[in-house]
């Protein structure tokens, strides 16, 4: 029988796709269109999704790099990836109507970063540069905090005391290399202190996980999410890093038949960024290639929810509900 009439077996990976932080982040925008009326600005990509900030643009919110590009006093949204104090500081003078989506772990790192600071250290910060969570969670901090992306980043750091450090992470870090960083840094600075892995979130450290046994299973891996995603492109990193071959895409039509060619088995996965739509979507595209039998790897079940901000909060009950902007 040739290879295009073998039925191909799907696995999907358990969890994958929305976490907490991205469903709050997106329902935020979604309650503010409702609750104010369109336009709603949003500073940066809510999530780094393409299809979840075109279906919002659609809707009505515009997405903007910076918050010169809002008009005076208008509802302005910041993204789930957190921002600088200097980016808060300038939607005050501006008399911006902000609603913060920052996840409320980005901002645990916010805090912990704030904390090692105001006990006299200086920080490292193990991120990817240029990052919006790097860059917000940088200006975050007040004074000195030195950026290192890998061990040897670690070995040319020079720093003022050694003996007054402090580290924290990017939520969406590779768990392994990162500890691979820590080791170097604790190595080299041995009264640094630390979270050790654990401001990677929940999330991230999940999928990861899942990804791996998935790829135990599987000849190949398809990853849901966008270029731009770095949790996404951690998945894909961890399925190829395991011999696979990975693809990271963000729909259906970046589907190449050749990637079926000649397999039994493939694994899919997506990034916390993702909708599950899109996932769905993709699986509809690989029976365009081949005849497909899916099934879903056992996992951890996830059941983490975060509070809305004020301006948005659940109806207490007996409240009214979040009332409608006039048509
Ligand atoms: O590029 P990232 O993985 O940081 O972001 P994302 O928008 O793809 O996924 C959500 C993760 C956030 C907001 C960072 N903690
Ligand atoms: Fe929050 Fe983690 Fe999701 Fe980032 S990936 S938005 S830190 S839950």
């Amino acid at each position: 029988m040739p290879n295009s009439e073998r039925e191909l077996r799907v696995v999907l990976a358990q969890p994958r796709g929305f976490c907490a932080g991205v469903e709050r982040a997106i329902e935020i925008v979604e309650r503010a269109l409702k609750k104010f009326g369109p336009p709603i600005y949003v500073r940066h990509e809510i999530v780094h999704n393409r299809r979840v900030v075109e279906d919002l643009r659609r809707r009505g919110a515009i997405f903007v790099d910076e918050l010169d590009e809002v008009p005076p006093g208008a509802t302005t949204i910041f993204s789930a990836h957190g921002v600088a104090r200097v980016v808060e500081e300038e939607a005050g003078r501006r008399g911006l109507a902000v609603i913060d989506a920052t996840c409320p772990l980005v901002a645990k790192v916010h805090n912990e970063g704030r904390r090692y600071a105001a006990q006299g250290r200086e920080i490292i910060l193990i991120g990817h540069a240029g990052h919006a969570e790097v860059e917000g969670t940088i200006g975050q901090i007040p004074g000195r905090v030195y950026l290192v992306q890998t061990v040897e980043d670690v070995e040319r750091l020079e720093v003022a005391d050694p003996e007054r450090l402090a580290y924290i992470t990017q939520t969406t870090l590779s768990v392994d290399d990162t500890r691979d960083i820590i080791a170097a840094l604790t190595a080299r600075f041995p009264s640094i202190k630390g979270p050790d892995v654990r401001d990677i979130c929940y999330a991230t450290q999940n999928r990861q996980s899942a990804v791996r046994v998935l790829a135990e299973t599987v000849d190949a891996i398809l990853v849901v999410g966008s270029q731009n995603s770095s949790n996404s492109n951690r998945l894909r990193e961890i399925g190829a890093g395991l011999g696979k071959p990975a693809y990271l895409i963000d729909d259906a039509s970046a589907l190449d038949g050749a990637w079926f060619e000649g397999i039994s088995t493939l694994g899919v996965t997506a990034g916390a960024s993702a909708p599950e739509s899109l996932v769905q979507e993709v699986i509809a595209g690989i029976r365009r290639f081949r005849p497909i039998r899916v099934e879903t790897l056992a996992g951890v079940e996830e059941n983490v929810r975060f509070r809305f901000p004020r301006e948005l909060a659940d109806p207490e009950p007996g409240e009214a509900p979040l009332a409608e902007a006039a048509p």
